[in-house]
């Protein structure tokens, strides 16, 4: 899948946690091909400004839809595939699971990120596809989340976790948490493991792993029970 980022801050997306670990392998094995681009190219006049104080008044400053949408219809042009538009912002909707795989559906995402106190209303109406937010939280810009999203779709596409690893058999395919996990020692300062996960008695170990996740479930996240 190709993915698109604009943003103020392109540095950000440089050496960090899109850099290690299974995304950078995802990248190097051609699964992801992640491009970011400075919005900033696309300003035009002497002083190169991507933003402009509000109209009607209040605080702080809105990134310009002009700016926006040239560095977006640049972008757009650089593949074949029409990029899906997804725009970070506390006002979208909250990213889960089920919304993680549609957006991994898509060949090509370009993902917009914000600074300042937002963006023009009339680049959001008449250019962005979906409006996304990674929690009831904010945020000094769109970067962060959009890492969030680009690694949680990207452990999506087929492939990205390794032959054996697959996103359908982890915590929330089936809509519950995960149940506790130990390593060794079985004995550390006195705290013991549970003792079925030592027994070898596999059913009753799978029996407890499911008893965990549904109890675990029902009391962090009543919201998630079946
Ligand atoms: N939460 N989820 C979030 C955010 C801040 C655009 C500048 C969030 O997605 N984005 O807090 N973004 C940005 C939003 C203008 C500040």
């Amino acid at each position: 899948m190709r993915i698109d980022v604009l943003t103020l801050f392109p540095a950000a997306f440089e050496s960090g946690p899109l850099d290690v670990s299974i995304i950078k392998r995802a990248r190097e094995d051609g699964l992801l091909d992640l491009q970011v681009h400075d919005i900033r190219e696309h300003a035009t006049d002497r002083h190169r400004s991507v933003d402009d104080y509000p109209f009607g008044g209040g605080q702080g400053m809105v990134m310009r839809v002009d700016v926006l949408d040239r560095a977006l219809q640049h972008v757009q042009a650089l593949a074949d595939e029409t990029a899906y538009v997804v725009f970070l912002t506390p006002q979208g909707e909250v990213l889960h699971d089920s919304l993680v795989r549609e957006l991994a559906t898509h060949p090509r995402l370009a993902l917009v990120c914000g600074r300042y106190e937002g963006v023009d209303q009339r680049f959001v109406d008449h250019c962005v596809d979906r409006e996304v937010s990674i929690g009831d939280y904010i945020v000094t810009g769109g970067e962060l989340p959009a890492m969030v999203l680009i690694d949680a779709v990207t452990r999506h596409v087929p492939g990205a976790l390794g032959d054996e690893a697959s996103p359908e058999e982890e915590s929330f395919a089936d809509g519950l948490l995960e149940h506790p996990q130990y390593t060794r020692p079985a004995e550390y300062r006195g705290w013991t493991v549970p003792d079925v996960l030592l027994s070898g008695h596999h059913a009753n170990i799978e029996k407890w792993k499911r008893e965990q996740r549904l109890e675990r479930t029902r009391e962090r996240r009543p919201d998630l029970f079946p």
